[in-house]
């Protein structure tokens, strides 16, 4: 008996002594240090992916649809290039697709416009403290990349725009979660119009469970890449290289 007692209890030490080594392996671990001592950006984009990959964001009744949507950051691209397609009313305007994908792509406006359409009617949040609730039409991501096909290491979607900050082109960019999520589309009407230039015309980005500047405006190119260490400054967006922004701005 004194004998059982005894290894079992030499057990339990061994085990309580298992644990205490374990946590403290775990403790030194860089992914334990990424996780708990991380940045908030980081514990927010792995609970955001973790509670619901797919999960809608909210949409609103028309209405709920704000008399007022304002617009923010550029809303009048000065490339001599963007200038001439406003000009023709973007006729001879082209999305490239390129990057990680099998067949690199070029979508004219009314080839976008002729693709099956998502209409939303969803709340804009910016950083900077306002909100408005919009109605978008246009075509989601998904359609665009399943017609370009994406090759195995593909992870990022970067949006190239039109216009720039004293000459720092705007750029932003997303993973592959928002790329193919059912909301994420390149809207080219808001409020049952054609977008227009202030909002964007002709194409803008809307993914849904993101913050007010991941929503590209003046899309020109979709560059499918493995990292975003060769973009910019390496943070993957213009606010997120010039003023800190999170990359990750899930809502
Ligand atoms: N190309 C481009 N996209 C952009 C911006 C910009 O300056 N340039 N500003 C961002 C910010 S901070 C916000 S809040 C929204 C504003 O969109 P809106 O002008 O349609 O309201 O666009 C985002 N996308
Ligand atoms: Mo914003």
């Amino acid at each position: 008996m004194s004998r059982l007692l005894t290894r079992r209890s030499v057990l339990t030490g061994l085990g309580f002594s298992a644990i205490i080594g374990g946590t403290a392996g775990l403790a030194f671990s860089p992914a334990f240090r990424d996780l708990i001592l991380g940045s908030g950006e980081k514990l927010s984009y792995q609970t955001h992916r973790l509670i619901g990959r797919n999960a809608l964001a909210p949409e609103f009744t028309e209405a709920q649809m704000s008399p007022d949507f304002r617009t923010n950051g550029n809303t009048m691209p000065n490339s001599s290039d963007y200038q001439r397609h406003m000009e023709t009313g973007f006729a001879n305007w082209q999305l490239q697709v390129d990057g990680l994908v099998v067949s690199p792509k070029a979508f004219s406006l009314s080839a976008l416009q002729a693709m099956p359409s998502r209409t939303q009617i969803t709340r804009h949040d910016c950083v900077e403290g306002w909100s408005a609730i919009g109605k978008w039409k246009g075509v989601q991501l998904s359609t665009l990349l399943s017609q370009a096909t994406l090759l195995p290491a593909a992870r990022y979607m970067v949006l190239h725009c039109a216009d720039d900050f004293g000459g720092e082109s705007y750029y932003e960019s997303i993973d592959l979660v928002d790329a193919l999520h059912p909301q994420t589309i390149l809207a080219y009407a808001m409020n049952d119009a054609p977008l227009t230039v202030g909002h964007g015309a002709p194409l803008r980005l809307r993914v849904e469970r993101q913050l007010g500047y991941k929503q590209a405006k003046y899309v020109m190119r979709i560059e499918v890449t493995s990292t975003l260490a060769s973009i910019g400054l390496g943070k993957g967006g213009y606010w997120e290289d010039q003023i800190g922004y999170d990359w990750y701005a899930g809502i």
